[in-house]
């Protein structure tokens, strides 16, 4: 088994899906915040891109959520979650470019929102959850879940998105607004959150989400 640090924050997506990897393929690790935070100096000296995820594998450091989850399928192949048909790894590569592009970049627009006094100026809310809605809809016309995007057994693609969906109604709900989730995300998100590894980072970034937002409660 190799020695696994995982450093990350607790309301992060991107940490989420290396969480979540490493708990379906049954890793033992060691989770960790970054000292001094992320970006830090100090945190520079063990991960030098300085974002999170990172992990450090038998001492070596590696960044990146998606290399990350890519390097742990190589070092730990069962379950398998990429697929070894060329075209259907694309396909698994592409959902997971546009989770961090477009689903989690339009969600993480909110995070200022928040901070902000958004019950005198609400445009930015409803800027913000159009882009979300708009970018939930792109992905519904680019899967077909049955239940799981790539059919019976979950791949790295159904694993990016829960936590990401949860960030972002948790964020809707604290400013008194709703999310539409085309009614297949729906249904296949609902599906994922089954998996025990879902289950348990989806549990850890609601905490996390409902301890921040209390910061800014007035
Ligand atoms: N592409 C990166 C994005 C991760 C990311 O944006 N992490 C944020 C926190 S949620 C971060 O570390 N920001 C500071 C930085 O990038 O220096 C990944 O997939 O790991």
């Amino acid at each position: 088994m190799p020695d696994i640090k995982l450093y990350g924050v607790t309301v992060s997506a991107f940490v989420a899906k290396v969480r979540i990897v490493l708990d379906m393929k049954g890793l033992a690790y060691e989770e960790l915040t970054p000292p001094d935070g992320y970006g830090s100096p100090t945190y520079r000296t063990i991960v030098p891109a300085g974002s999170v995820p990172g992990v450090v594998i038998d001492g070596r450091p590696v960044s990146d959520s998606n290399a990350i989850i890519e390097l742990l399928e190589a070092l730990a192949p069962e379950p398998r979650l990429m697929p070894e048909d060329p075209f259907k790894a694309a396909k698994v590569r592409s959902l997971l470019g546009f989770h961090d592009t477009r689903v989690e970049a339009a969600a993480r627009t909110l995070f200022p929102v928040i901070k902000s006094d958004w019950r005198a100026n609400s445009g930015p809310i409803d800027t913000g959850i159009a882009g979300i809605e708009a970018a939930l809809e792109r992905l519904d016309t680019m899967v077909a879940p049955s239940p799981f995007i790539l059919g019976k057994t979950p791949c790295f693609a159904d694993l990016a998105y829960p936590v990401t969906l949860q960030m972002a109604e948790i964020m809707a709900a604290e400013m008194e607004r709703e999310i539409t989730v085309p009614d297949r995300i729906n249904t296949w998100r609902i599906e994922t959150a089954k998996l025990d590894s879902v289950a348990r980072s989806l549990i850890i970034a609601r905490n996390a989400m409902e301890g921040w937002m209390a910061s800014f409660r007035v």
